[in-house]
């Protein structure tokens, strides 16, 4: 595979990088480097290597006359022009499921982190503040009702965690999956007006584009909290920021932003919001299985192998 030349349009995690250098002819962003060697390789290119939050647009694609495959690190592909890749007949791989227990993970984290105030506290604590505490006091989480927007495999994974912390389980979707023991609600509205914890984990992209707009936040009220682990795509932040500022929430664990790694200094700002910075699946472990599962994709397919992990879209 040594004469097939790859783009990447991401800087790869080291790990990846070399499994990619040994197998491929990489050529390291090289439309955004040096545009004028990239006229020259363009022709050549037969894959794309990119992240979850690579942007691999239509025109990219046009002039890439020998691409056959995109192989997107990460679960979320919102950033590829999927339709016109297709178009060309071009595959679109992903990373589901290697993630799952990750996201998850974080989600609970931090509904736990602005509920319970750990930041704060650890703020309050190393501030030399507590002798003239003691801290207002949180919000319960054990037995709370958490809504989940999204109920695919990382939604399951999050509801599972929730499970165990006996909370009343509901959550909305495209449509409802009758095969589990949830509640469904035919909207995120009408699921936040019966949640205190709101967990935003749907895809990203047109369909999802500020589903979590200022109705939606008024609808969790005062009491209620968002958590985003999903792309900043799916809150409308204006509104967020608006609604934290009014008080029409009572807070926010945030993952993904509009613009990351931009964040809203109103946001980072506000003391009863956490924030961090797109680590759903940050471990050496996941991404190492994420890494690997990107270069299968792209061995499997140049060794005329089925596979492993397309998009729904290419299946
Ligand atoms: C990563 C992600 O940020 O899987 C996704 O969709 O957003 C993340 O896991 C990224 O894709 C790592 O390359």
């Amino acid at each position: 595979m040594s004469d097939i030349d790859v783009l990447s349009v991401t800087n790869p995690p080291p790990y990846l990088l070399e499994k990619l250098n040994a197998a491929f002819r990489m050529h390291q962003r090289l439309h955004e480097t040096d545009p004028a060697a990239f006229e020259q390789v363009a022709p050549k290119i037969r894959a794309i290597a990119a992240s979850g939050e690579s942007k691999v647009s239509a025109e990219l694609i046009a002039r890439l006359p020998a691409l056959q495959v995109i192989s997107v690190m990460g679960v979320g592909y919102d950033g590829i022009d999927v339709a016109a890749a297709k178009a060309r007949g071009v595959k679109v791989t992903h990373t589901p499921d290697v993630l799952n227990d990750d996201v998850a993970d974080l989600a609970i984290a931090l509904m736990l982190a602005v509920a319970r105030q750990v930041v704060r506290s650890d703020r309050f604590v190393r501030a030399g503040d507590w002798p003239q505490g003691p801290l207002a006091l949180g919000r319960k989480v054990s037995g709370g009702r958490i809504g989940i927007v999204g109920m695919g495999r990382i939604g399951q994974a999050i509801a599972r965690r929730a499970a165990a912390f006996g909370m009343q389980i509901a959550y909305t979707a495209r449509s409802a999956k009758p095969e589990l023991p949830l509640t469904y609600y035919p909207s995120a509205a009408t699921l936040a007006a019966q949640s205190d914890f709101l967990v935003v984990i749907t895809p990203g992209g047109a369909a999802t584009r500020k589903l979590i707009d200022a109705d939606v936040l008024n609808a969790l009220g005062k009491d209620g909290y968002l958590i985003n682990v999903a792309r900043g795509s799916v809150v409308d932040q204006s509104a967020l920021v608006a609604a934290l500022q009014a008080g029409t929430i009572a807070g926010a664990g945030l993952d993904v932003f509009e613009a990351e790694p931009e964040v809203p200094k109103e946001l980072r700002e506000m003391e009863n919001v956490v924030l961090t910075s797109h680590i759903g699946s940050a471990t050496t472990q996941t991404r190492r299985a994420m890494a690997d599962l990107t270069f299968d994709n792209l061995e499997a397919h140049f060794a005329g192998k089925p596979l492993l992990t397309p998009v729904p879209e290419c299946r």
